[in-house]
């Protein structure tokens, strides 16, 4: 193929576009990375060097390819005038094929051993065994398919390359073959995806039963706030139109007597073994909880509550020590792209025994403050201010 039909064909144009939207993500990344920094114009410029970095590299791959093209072909013309045979190109492809094997199934155990080496530990909830077992049956089934597929693509590409010595046998069809490889592949994927469909019912069929604790978590730009219940044990009510004032930031309902003892924390602190429902909000755009140790995820979206019920299983301190890592901490993150700040929206989760969990929900602050009480007018009319005054005063 000669260079001009090279960079004009339709596969090298779409491998360059390929490239493109690579240089694209950089850029998103890296500016999103170095929004708040005073050096970021210095940084966009380093970005643009890599694009141009990688660009060019391309082209230089293309040139080199067609170089060594030219050559061969002119090699083999050279043959030929000699009157010698002319180069086997059939052998040719063969070998690449087989070196395209190596290559790529190496690729893959690489990629196997080192980047499958930065997988989660252990699921350090009680469903969280069940995600495991089926991303493991699904992740081995299909390196078994993945496996066999490549070998006979490559190995026969090789093995019935073309001879002069042969003839290709033509067999255009074969019903047995058709049905084999129709059937199998839809019973496979049949039973992953009822198991996977029977998982996630199992997951997520859950009810608010007496004995859960329940979390509020709400997402904004960019940060998670935690709500826990007092000793009633009930969360008090939210109400959008009341988002965005200084001092109740997440829109928490007075008219509504549960929440008078509601806490307001910093990290995440779950007891060991006791069942979790997170009620998941967002107030300004889609954020979704994730909290990959625990195989929990769950979209946050503005004006439709979520929730997701789990148990944790493992402890902070137990993790530490199975990972031998004394640093390791759970992490709730946001896992939907919601800005600029997304990357910097996560908050630590600690997994305590119970009675550590009470020692340090007894050192919690009130989500009542004394300025909201202030602003309440709580002092002058006592806990009986009705609601509606309260929002009118929110609301000034
Ligand atoms: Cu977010």
């Amino acid at each position: 193929m000669g260079f001009k039909k090279l960079i004009t064909s339709k596969k090298i144009l779409s491998l360059f576009a390929a490239f493109m939207l690579l240089g694209t993500n950089l850029l998103m990344a890296q500016s999103t990375g170095t929004a708040a920094t005073a050096d970021a114009s210095a940084s966009k410029d380093d970005m643009w060097i890599g694009v141009a970095y990688y660009a060019l590299l391309l082209l230089l791959v293309c040139v080199v390819v067609a170089i060594i093209g030219k050559i061969l072909k002119v090699y083999d013309l050279t043959l030929q005038l000699q009157g010698k045979k002319g180069m086997n190109w059939n052998n040719i492809i063969g070998i690449i094929c087989i070196i395209f094997l190596i290559v790529g199934l190496y690729g893959a155990y690489w990629s196997l051993t080192v980047q499958g080496s930065m997988i989660l530990p252990e699921s350090a909830s009680e469903h969280g065994v069940k995600i495991d077992f089926m991303f493991w049956t699904t992740t081995i089934i299909t390196l078994i398919v993945f496996f066999l597929t490549q070998v006979l693509l490559f190995g026969f590409a090789f093995k019935y390359r073309g001879s002069d010595k042969r003839k290709g046998y033509y067999y255009p069809h074969n019903n047995t073959i058709e049905k084999i490889w129709t059937v199998i592949p839809a019973i496979v994927l049949t039973i992953l995806v009822v198991f996977g469909f029977f998982t996630w019912r199992t997951v997520t069929n859950t009810q608010q039963v007496k004995g859960d604790i329940n979390i509020d978590i709400t997402g904004h730009q960019f940060a998670w706030e935690l709500r826990y219940p007092g000793k009633d044990g009930k969360l008090g009510a939210v109400n959008y139109s009341l988002y965005y004032t200084a001092s109740n930031q997440l829109g928490v309902d007075f008219k509504d007597r549960n929440s008078f003892d509601d806490l307001r924390v910093d990290t995440m602190v779950l007891p060991v073994n006791r069942s979790i429902r997170l009620n998941i909000h967002a107030q300004d755009v889609i954020h979704s909880v994730y909290m990959p140790h625990f195989r929990v995820q769950m979209n946050a979206v503005p004006g439709l509550p979520t929730y997701f019920k789990f148990t944790p299983t493992i402890t902070t301190t137990e993790m530490r020590n199975k990972l031998d890592d004394p640093k390791f901490e759970y992490l709730v993150l946001c896992n939907k792209i919601c800005g600029g700040g997304h990357y910097n929206m996560q908050k630590v989760v600690r997994v305590v025994t119970e009675t550590e969990y009470q020692a340090w929900l007894s050192k919690q602050k009130p989500y009542l403050t004394d300025q909201l009480r202030k602003e309440l007018k709580f002092a002058d009319a006592g806990q009986q201010k009705s609601g509606a005054q309260n929002r009118l005063v929110l609301n000034n």
